[in-house]
């Protein structure tokens, strides 16, 4: 038997994510994210997860959309059944530990592994000249909403895998520079079906909240009679539906469809295809349609209902912001520390 200790055996398992209240909440956000904070909340793990408004500001926000966007997306976690009382829910910008941890990690983190992240690369594309700093440094801010309160466990989407595998680089050229075991070293969680939803406009492209497209998304406030209208227009192929996930290969519009069926119904993309395949899209898309309405409805219904009342969700995510704070101010005590600085009392 080998007496080697796992890498975080000595750290409480802790889970952290972020969303960033970039615009409204998508169908993406939720089968990749939100649905898993979901699951871990249950497991009684102690789970923060944050509104991540530092983040968003990387790229213009109207200040007024910013408020109403990270209501929003508060008021779409709790709708979707994270419980204020098991979850720590708060805005990042309330929590200041994380944006001094940052530039920590700013000073720790090389030039050269920004600019390899895939995330910049697209975000920024051909105009890097002109993108914000903020935006080529966000992978350095993300290590630090993680560490900063010492996660273990990092539910999000395939996309921002390599994101926690920097953090990953990070904490251990912190923990070596500095000569420490200090940080732990997150997983990124990344389970089940649609851990990567694709635009509904093009199967090559992830479902964005940004997209210039309404149509290339789901939008978590969307009405039955849109979503039924955005899945009816769904690019898709002209073939009927494969019986195996290996019959998928090369259709890419058409393996989104079901593997959001799958990730909306908790099933594997297989078994989804063992009760549609052989049906053509004309049959299957309203089936779609009619499971995205019966799973979401009751969401965006209850998103409205808080929505109601803005002053009772800031309420909500400053009780958040002071629990966040109570795990994260002695983190950060030690790093400076650590450092070689005293943090103000
Ligand atoms: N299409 C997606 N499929 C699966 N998971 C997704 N996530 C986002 N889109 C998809 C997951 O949602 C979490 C929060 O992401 P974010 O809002 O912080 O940033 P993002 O990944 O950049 O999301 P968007 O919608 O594309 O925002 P914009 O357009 O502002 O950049 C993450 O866990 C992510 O994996």
């Amino acid at each position: 038997m080998s007496t080697e200790q796992a890498p975080n055996a000595n750290f409480k398992p802790r889970v952290f994510s972020g969303i960033q209240p970039s615009g409204g909440l998508t169908l993406g956000n939720y089968l990749g994210a939100i649905k898993r904070f979901v699951d871990k909340q249950e497991e009684g793990i102690e789970t923060l997860y944050c509104m991540v408004d530092m983040h968003a500001i990387t790229v213009w926000q109207d200040p007024a959309a910013l408020r109403r966007q990270t209501r929003e997306l508060a008021a779409g976690y709790i709708a979707a059944g994270l419980d204020p009382a098991k979850s720590m829910l708060y805005n990042q910008s309330q929590v200041t530990e994380h944006v001094q941890l940052g530039w920590i990690f700013n000073c720790v983190a090389r030039m050269g592994w920004m600019g390899r992240m895939t995330q910049w690369k697209d975000k920024a594309g051909k105009n890097a000249e002109k993108a914000s700093l903020g935006l080529f440094a966000y992978p350095a801010l993300m290590a630090a909403d993680i560490l900063v309160c010492h996660a273990t466990e990092v539910p999000v989407g395939e996309d921002q895998k390599q994101h926690v595998e920097l953090t990953r680089d990070i904490a251990a050229k912190f923990n070596h520079d500095y000569e420490t075991d200090f940080f732990p070293m997150p997983e990124p969680l990344i389970q089940g079906a649609a851990t990567r939803v694709m635009s509904l406009r093009d199967g090559s492209k992830k479902m964005s909240k940004s997209d210039p497209s309404d149509a290339s998304r789901i939008n978590m406030t969307d009405d039955a009679d849109t979503i039924a209208k955005k899945i009816r227009k769904a690019k898709t192929d002209p073939d009927a539906l494969p019986s195996d996930a290996k019959g998928l290969e090369d259709r890419p519009e058409a393996r989104n469809l079901v593997n959001i069926y799958a990730g909306l119904a908790d099933m594997s993309v297989d078994q989804v295809l063992a009760d549609v395949g052989g049906k053509q899209f004309g049959e299957f898309k309203p089936m779609l349609a009619d499971l995205a309405v019966a799973k979401l409805s009751p969401i965006s219904t209850e998103m409205g209902r808080l929505m109601q009342d803005p002053a009772e969700i800031d309420r909500t995510l400053t009780a958040g912001a002071n629990r966040a704070r109570d795990i994260a101010a002695p983190i950060m005590d030690r790093v400076y520390n650590i450092v070689g600085m005293v943090r103000p009392v």
